[in-house]
């Protein structure tokens, strides 16, 4: 049995990554200061510590003897990051940083969430890890920036770490409730509602969307191989889904027939993104092989 500090344990990954590890028989701390998370999705027996990532001291506090952290605490919305790039970053950079420094003091392995983002659009598909980044918005920037950081962390100070390239996780939990939220919370948030559907852009542009049941797999066998090399590993399904076909797909899990309508393309919108899960597979050896069509209602009957 072993003592884990989770960041941001209160919110929607980092809920089911908390569950498993108590069903593991693991101890388990979470540090989430309550902006999207809550208090209700945590298991009896967790201790919660209400603070922000970037506060220097609660965080070495909250790690002091345990013998690792989960770091996934981030606003993770894209879109909100162009509205409030200062604001995202202090979160995003600026609270990684403050984690990899008190595992520094503490000398605590990180398995932290990076992101798909920072790849932006790229020609070749699927993405492998050795594709040149090139972030498109401030989210994707900051969690590029984490990578670097997690870099420097095992270069100069020893701290062992492995960052998790996520590409689009949906699965039962997700809040929908921000006009931020992940397209298929919203999207079955709508169909709940009877209200249309509204796709940005043509509905053409892809994602490679992966459960989140086969994303904790990852975080926990990743703790295992963090290292002072600071890997980074892509966490998808090979598969690509147009935004359209998710569309339809939940229209026809819900048995509904309500309108999809069309409103202008987001901006820094990614077209195509899919992801080469081989490296994890071949590091980890874990697969992500929950299909769509049964991801997808397991998450439209838990809503
Ligand atoms: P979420 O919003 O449900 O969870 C984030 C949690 O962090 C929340 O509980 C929130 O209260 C907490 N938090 C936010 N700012 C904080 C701060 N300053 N201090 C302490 N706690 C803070 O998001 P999620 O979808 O569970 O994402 C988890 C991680 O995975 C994030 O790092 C995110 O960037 C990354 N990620 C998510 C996706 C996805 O598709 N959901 C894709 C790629 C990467
Ligand atoms: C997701 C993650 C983000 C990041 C990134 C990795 C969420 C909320 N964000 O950003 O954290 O790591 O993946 O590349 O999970 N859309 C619609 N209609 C809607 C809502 C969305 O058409 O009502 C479109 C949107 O324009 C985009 C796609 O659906 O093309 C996916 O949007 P998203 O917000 O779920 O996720 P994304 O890929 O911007």
């Amino acid at each position: 049995m072993a003592h884990y500090l989770v960041t941001g344990g209160a919110g929607f990954i980092g809920s089911h990554l908390v569950g498993r590890l108590v069903g593991q028989g693991h101890r388990v701390t979470v540090l989430d200061d309550l902006s999207s998370g809550r208090v209700e999705v945590l298991p009896r027996g967790v201790r919660l510590i209400v603070a922000d990532t970037a506060d220097a001291q609660a965080v070495s506090e909250a790690m002091a003897g345990v013998d690792g952290c989960f770091h996934l605490a981030a606003i993770a919305s894209v879109q909100r990051s162009v509205e409030d790039w200062a604001g995202t970053h202090r979160v995003n950079l600026t609270g990684a940083i403050t984690v990899f420094d008190a595992a520094r003091k503490n000398r605590v392995p990180v398995v932290y969430a990076s992101s798909a983002a920072i790849y932006g659009n790229q020609e070749v598909l699927p993405i492998a890890e050795t594709a040149l980044p090139a972030p498109r918005t401030a989210y994707g920037a900051d969690k590029l920036g984490c990578e670097l950081h997690a870099r420097v962390a095992g270069l100069v100070h020893s701290v062992p770490s492995m960052g998790f390239r996520f590409f689009n996780v949906y699965g039962p939990g997700q809040d929908p409730s921000s006009p931020y939220s992940g397209v298929i919370s919203v999207f079955i948030d709508r169909i709940r509602r009877g209200e249309p559907i509204v796709l940005h852009g043509d509905g053409y542009q892809t994602r490679d969307f992966i459960y989140v049941g086969d994303v904790v797999q990852h975080l926990i066998a990743g703790m295992g191989q963090a290292s002072v090399e600071a890997p980074v590993l892509n966490v998808c399904t090979g598969q690509a889904t147009s935004i359209r076909s998710v569309a339809t797909l939940l229209r026809d899990i819900a048995g509904s027939a309500v309108d999809i309508r069309f409103a202008p393309e987001r901006p820094g919108d990614i077209r195509a993104s899919i992801g080469s899960p081989r490296r994890a597979t071949d590091r980890l050896a874990v697969r992500a092989d929950t299909p769509l069509a049964i991801g997808l209602t397991h998450t439209f009957q838990a809503v």
